[in-house]
Order: structure tokens, then sequence, then C-alpha cells
């Protein structure tokens, strides 16, 4: 850890993210029913440990005191997610006033403790008879999402001055119909594509509705975990390999939403996966209508090797960068043509690696690459094996340490021109890590999941002070 103190710019956004379905629990509550990831985490064998987001940290009923302690950690804001289940629980149609009253108390908590609220519309949590139509391998989804997010802008709008569309559209589309180790758990190369391509769609009429609804003032925002490749060589394959990974994961989204298209070496690199028949006349029109504001989602960087035979037969599936994936390579989720290699440590509890300066090239790329943009970071954090000790102390050094030199890493890109306006820690507690389940703790503050008690962990202390210094120490 580097001792020179890093002042940020005055008014940088200080936050912690979280996602409805890895918090709230009360799932079958007010009138909620059911989206894919109750369905999945439900279906045996797709979630560590059996483990299901039914009661998840209970947020449901603990609004009051989560917010009070939000505010006890001096947090500027609050990247919540709206559950789409309690909004419109079929998918579309009825709109459910008992889901709208949870937000707009949750947003009325945060606003009377001067906490600005940024509300995702879609972390994961598709209603279910949605996916019984097909999913996001309909092109109808998208314009129910429209419609979706115009009852949220018309209902909770008012008091929400920024709004995303997507979470991470990369790991709906690539975890959930190409490796399939996300809800819905489906496989495939051309169902990603198709996923991805109505993706995009959503935002694009999503962030339409969004605006004629909306006050003027609020921002329209995509939250993108963009990956930041390195090449395994410096080889012409290797370094290919790598550029189409960079496609195929990050300007198959910024693209179409900043430029209106889609790069021509994608289409060309994946012709013979699938004819691209789902991208219709106007669709790029009406992807193309941008976001006043980029999340950015960074956690580690990714190591592409070009296909060949012999990574071919070591492959294995999961996770990029996950433990059980470091002993060998593994297909690139979307694509034939790449591998992602295991890398050196040192690593988080994930199995992925920690490397702060992959953060600020990744950053100095976006703003280079699609100049002006406005970007937030939007998730960024580790999960490591904590203990709660005898004392009430999570000693969490190694997060604090993380931390620490990922900010660093924020503030360099800034230094570099990139326009950073604010930080959302992922995340505010322990909670429901998707496929992992418990078994993971990304959280500043400590939960015990069996009686829902709160422990702000040494690294919850170390972020309220650098909140409190708009600086690191
Ligand atoms: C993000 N990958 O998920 C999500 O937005 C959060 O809900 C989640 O808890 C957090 O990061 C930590 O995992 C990801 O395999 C899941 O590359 C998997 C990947 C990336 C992001």
């Amino acid at each position: 850890m580097s001792t020179a103190a890093v002042p940020f710019p005055p008014g940088f956004l200080w936050g912690t993210a979280t996602a409805a379905y890895q918090i709230e629990g009360a799932v079958h509550e007010d009138g909620r029913r059911d989206s894919i990831w109750d369905t999945f985490s439900h279906t045996p064998g797709k979630v560590t440990g059996g483990d299901t987001g039914d009661v998840a940290v209970d947020h449901y009923h603990r609004v009051a005191e989560d917010v009070a302690l939000m505010a006890e950690l001096n947090l500027a804001a609050y990247r919540f997610s709206i559950a789409w289940p309690r909004i419109v629980p079929a998918g579309s149609g009825a709109v459910n006033r008992a889901g709208l009253d949870f937000y707009s108390r949750l947003i009325d908590e945060l606003l009377a403790r001067g906490i600005t609220p940024a509300a995702t519309l879609y972390h994961w949590d598709l209603p279910q008879p949605l996916q019984d139509a097909g999913g996001w391998l309909n092109r109808d989804t998208a314009a129910r999402f429209a419609e979706y997010a115009a009852v949220v802008a018309q209902e909770l709008g008012d008091r929400l001055p920024m709004v995303t569309t997507l979470n991470e559209p990369w790991c709906s589309a690539f975890l959930g119909y190409g490796t399939g180790v996300h809800a819905p758990g489906i496989t495939g190369l051309a169902t990603a594509l198709t996923a991805a391509h109505h993706l995009n769609l959503a935002h694009g009429l999503g962030a339409t509705a969004l605006r004629a609804h909306l006050p003027a003032g609020s921002k329209v925002a995509l939250t993108l975990n963009l990956a930041a490749v390195h090449a395994a060589s410096d080889a012409e394959a290797d370094r290919r390999a790598a550029r189409h990974v960079q496609d195929v994961s990050n300007r198959i989204f910024l693209d179409p939403v900043l430029r209106g298209r889609y790069p021509e070496a994608l289409l060309a690199d994946l012709q013979h996966v699938t004819d691209f028949s789902f991208v219709r006349d106007g669709d790029l029109a009406a992807i193309g209508v941008g976001t006043d504001v980029l999340g950015v989602n960074y956690y580690s960087p990714t190591l592409v090797a070009a296909a060949t035979p012999e990574l071919a037969a070591r492959a294995e599936r999961g996770f990029i960068n996950d433990p059980q994936s470091a002993s060998g390579p593994m297909p690139y989720p979307g694509t034939d043509l790449a591998f992602a290699l295991p890398q050196a440590g040192p690593y988080t509890a994930m199995g992925w690696r920690v490397e702060p300066a992959a953060f600020t090239e990744l950053l100095l790329w976006v703003h280079h690459e699609y100049p002006g943009l406005e970007l937030m970071v939007t998730e960024n954090g580790a999960a490591y094996d904590d203990r709660l000790g005898s004392d009430g102390r999570v000693r969490d050094a190694d997060r604090i340490a993380y931390l620490d030199g990922h900010l660093r890493a924020v503030h360099a890109a800034i230094e570099g021109g990139a326009d950073v306006r604010g930080y959302f820690l992922w995340s505010l507690m322990d909670n429901f890590e998707w496929a992992w389940g418990f078994s993971k703790r990304f959280g500043i503050v400590h939960v015990d999941f069996d009686t829902q008690v709160r422990t702000p962990k040494d690294s919850a202390h170390w972020y309220r002070d650098v909140i409190a210094r708009n600086a690191l120490g």
C-alpha cells in the first residue's frame, strides 16, 4: 500500500452498492412473484450449498436499520436495484402498488438522511412468466422492460436523480444464455448473442421511456462489467484473440449504444455462429440513443489466448478466473475463438487476480475510445474469508488493501483525463453471491446469516474515514 495522500475531486460521489435478489428476501410478500433467480436457486445443483435468496439478508424487513447504518458510514449515495417482479409481477400488465410502496419508503429513508438514491431497474431478476415466453431470446421482453421502466419513472422518478437501465448485460447474456452458470441456465453461443442484442434493445427502449417520464435533470445510466483484457503473448494470434474478446465483452454493448452500430470485426468473427437475423431494421436506431452516464464495474483483469486444439483439450467450464478454473484455461463465454487463461495471484476469495493497474488502463481505454462520456464506478470490491472475532471485530486488512489500491487506480484514471464522478463499493453488506450462494462475502459490513446481525468490518470504518476526508490517507 502506498502512503501518499490522494485527494479526490470536490463533489466526488461516495457510495456502496447492492442488488434486490441478493439482499431483500421476502420473495413471496406483498404480491411479489417468482423471478428466474427464484427458479434457478431452487433447482438442485445450481447454487453452492443449495442456497437461495428466499430470506437473503432480510433487507426487506430491515430497511430503516440498514439506511441508518449507511448514514453512520457517511455514505453520500446508495446504489440498489428494483425487483421487476415486485412492480410488475406477471412481467407485463398489472402494476403492484405494494411493490412500489416498498421502494418509495426506501427512497424516503435515504433522502431523509441526505443519501442520494441510485436505482437500477434490472439486476438479473427477470419475472418468470417472461422467461416462460422465451426470456431474453424473445425480443418482446425488451418492450416489456420499457413498459416497466416507464412505470418506475412515473411513480418514483420525482425522487430519482439517476436511473440505470441494466446491470451487466454481459452476465445476463453470456452467463445466463452462454455458459449457463447464471439463471436461466441456458447454454450456447448463438443464444448468448441473441440475448445480448435483445438486452441492448431493452436499454435503448428503456432509456427512451425513462427520458419521456423522468424530470429534467435526472440522468439515465447503463452499467457494464467491462473486461480489462490482456493478450497472453505478443504473437499476432493472441493479440487478435484479445481484440476479439474486447469486442465480444465490451464493444458488443458500447458500440451499438454509443455509436449506433456493432463492430464490423465482431460481425465478421461470428459469422459461423449466427446470421444476426435477430438484428431487425430500426433496432440500431432504437439502441443508439446513448446513455447520460456509463457505470463501470471492475474486479479483475482477463488474460486471453487464441483458441488452439491443445487449449480446447484442456478446457474447463465456469466463471472466468474462478478457483476451479485456475487450474486450466476455459473457453471465453460467447466465442470459440479465444480462451481465458488462469492468472498468477494475488487472489481474492473468488480466485480473481488482484491488479489495480488494469482498472486505470480500462477507465482510460473507455475515455479514449468514447470521449466525453461521464463515468461512474458502479461496482468494485472484493470477497475475502472474513472471520468475526470474539471481540466483535472483523480484521479485513486484505479488503482495505484491495480498496485502497483500486481507489488509487481510479484516481490515476481521473488524473489521466477520465471523467469519473463517483465510486460505489460492492458491497454494503455480505449477501447472496449468485451461483456461490452465501459462501462468498463481499460486504464491508459483516452479516451473520443465522441471526441477521450486522457488524461493520474494519474496512467499513476505513471507508467512513476516506469519505469524511474525500481522500485516501
Ligand atoms: C457482479 N464474471 O457480478 C454483479 O453485478 C454483482 O451482483 C455481484 O455480486 C458482483 O459482481 C460480484 O461477483 C459478476 O464471472 C459475476 O466475470 C460474475 C462475473 C462478473 C461480475
